[in-house]
């Protein structure tokens, strides 16, 4: 009702970051390009399996001038897995605690990304090589203002070309840079990658690192599906160059969510040579953001505790997009104002100082349990932006909400009682 649209905009309009004047507009007028990142989580990232590197590009990346590297950053995503990261990253929302919002929400009103590329003459499109119905994407799509998707019908798919879950990343890649190339410009495109997905099947010729050994057929076979990924996005990045479509982008990359569930807890502990605690399991909710804008040297790693839900504003940002009326939960990475926290999507959380999970608080530097005060204000915290989050979605609240003016559409919303 009215009461309830005034509440949850006076928290997101007062918890709103400003821009720094540093990054706002440094990647202006460019295409926008996000390859989300299939089950990459980020202890492969600058680390090897039995003395063989299992992302070398990326790890070339995180050292690179042209690349911001985000090395604490973490999924939120709940039990609508890759959809639910897309949901973060579109609306800077979180996903609901139960069943994928892409299922159960595609009917409500999104002011997303898109719809704000949209408004600024990009061609806004996702490429994914697979059943356009998967997590319900066509019709949460429209919901989003996505102009086109490029589902499987748009690639060529055969048996040698594909492995387990469909066309394998490599040709993925490739066939979309032949589709970037032919798009109106500047484009937003949002790709998600496939070949990185459990069971982590792949064909003998694409293995270019052996398998790991432990008991976990799962994690063996992660290390050469990384692998693989990591070099389709060398290629990637080739092929944009060879198109001409690299140096006026902006590249975002990140992992979508875990890989390896916590069934896998013994090889893993094997594997990082440490115990896995629940503390060591919040942790490892740790993935990776990459944003890459070619010829601006002012890359550098960041270390600020964040989460995908903070991905939208701080692109917008970038490309120079306003964002101050947005009805958004996350917070540009790059400003002064943004908090190092990120809420997990059961009310877990990690500070730069804390780590709270399964009711347990932790020091995040030692991993020792703590007194559950100390976690207590930023526990409230996390309830309330999920709250008002649940609110939004739940409530189908941004119908009531002028994302140009910033007016509340209040008589429109009590209507509804
Ligand atoms: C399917 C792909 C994988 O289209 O996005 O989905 P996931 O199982 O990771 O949610
Ligand atoms: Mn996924």
């Amino acid at each position: 009702d009215g009461s309830e649209l005034v509440e949850v905009n006076n928290f997101v309009r007062s918890s709103q970051a400003d821009p720094t004047e540093k990054t706002f507009g440094l990647a202006e007028d460019r295409n926008l390009i996000i390859v989300s990142l299939e089950s990459l989580q980020s202890f492969v990232i600058n680390n090897d399996m039995n003395g063989h590197e299992i992302t070398p590009f990326l790890n070339s990346l995180t050292a690179d001038e042209d690349t911001f590297y985000f090395s604490n950053f973490y999924h939120q995503t709940g039990l609508g897995k890759t959809s639910d990261s897309e949901f973060l990253v579109e609306n800077s929302l979180y996903p609901l605690g139960g069943g994928a919002v892409f299922f159960t929400h595609s009917g409500n009103t999104f002011h997303s990304m898109a719809e704000s590329l949209n408004e600024e003459g990009y061609f806004t499109n996702v490429l994914h090589p697979n059943n356009k119905s998967f997590w319900n994407r066509d019709m949460m799509y429209k919901a989003l203002d996505i102009q086109k998707y490029y589902d499987e019908n748009s690639y060529i798919v055969n048996e040698e070309n594909s492995v387990s879950w469909g066309l394998k990343d490599a040709p993925f890649f490739e066939q979309s840079v032949d589709l970037m190339a032919e798009m109106p410009q500047p484009f937003y495109s949002r790709l998600i990658t496939l070949t990185n997905h459990y069971p982590f099947t792949l064909d003998v010729e694409d293995q270019n690192i052996p398998e790991y050994d432990s008991n976990s057929n799962t994690l063996n076979k992660y290390f050469q599906t990384v692998n693989y990924m990591d070099e389709a996005l060398e290629l990637f990045f080739e092929d944009l160059k060879e198109k001409g479509l690299y140096d006026n982008s902006i590249i975002v990359m990140y992992g979508d969510h875990y890989g390896i569930s916590e069934n896998h807890n013994n090889a893993m502990s094997q594997y990082l040579e440490k115990e896995i605690t629940p503390f060591e399991s919040a942790k490892l909710q740790n993935v990776p953001l990459f944003v890459h804008i070619p010829n601006s040297g002012v890359g550098e790693e960041v270390t600020e505790v964040a989460g995908q839900i903070d991905v939208r504003p701080t692109i917008l940002h970038l490309l120079g997009i306003d964002t101050s009326k947005d009805m958004q939960l996350g917070a540009d990475l790059f400003s002064e104002e943004h908090e190092d926290f990120v809420v997990f999507r059961d009310g877990g959380f990690v500070t730069d100082e804390l780590v709270y999970t399964k009711n347990v608080c932790y020091d995040s530097a030692t991993g020792v349990e703590i007194a559950v005060e100390s976690c207590q204000p930023y526990i409230d915290r996390a309830i309330q932006e999920l709250g008002y989050s649940d609110q939004i979605i739940n409530g189908d609240l941004l119908r009531f909400y002028d994302l140009k003016t910033g007016n509340l559409l209040i008589e429109e919303a009590e209507k509804e009682e």
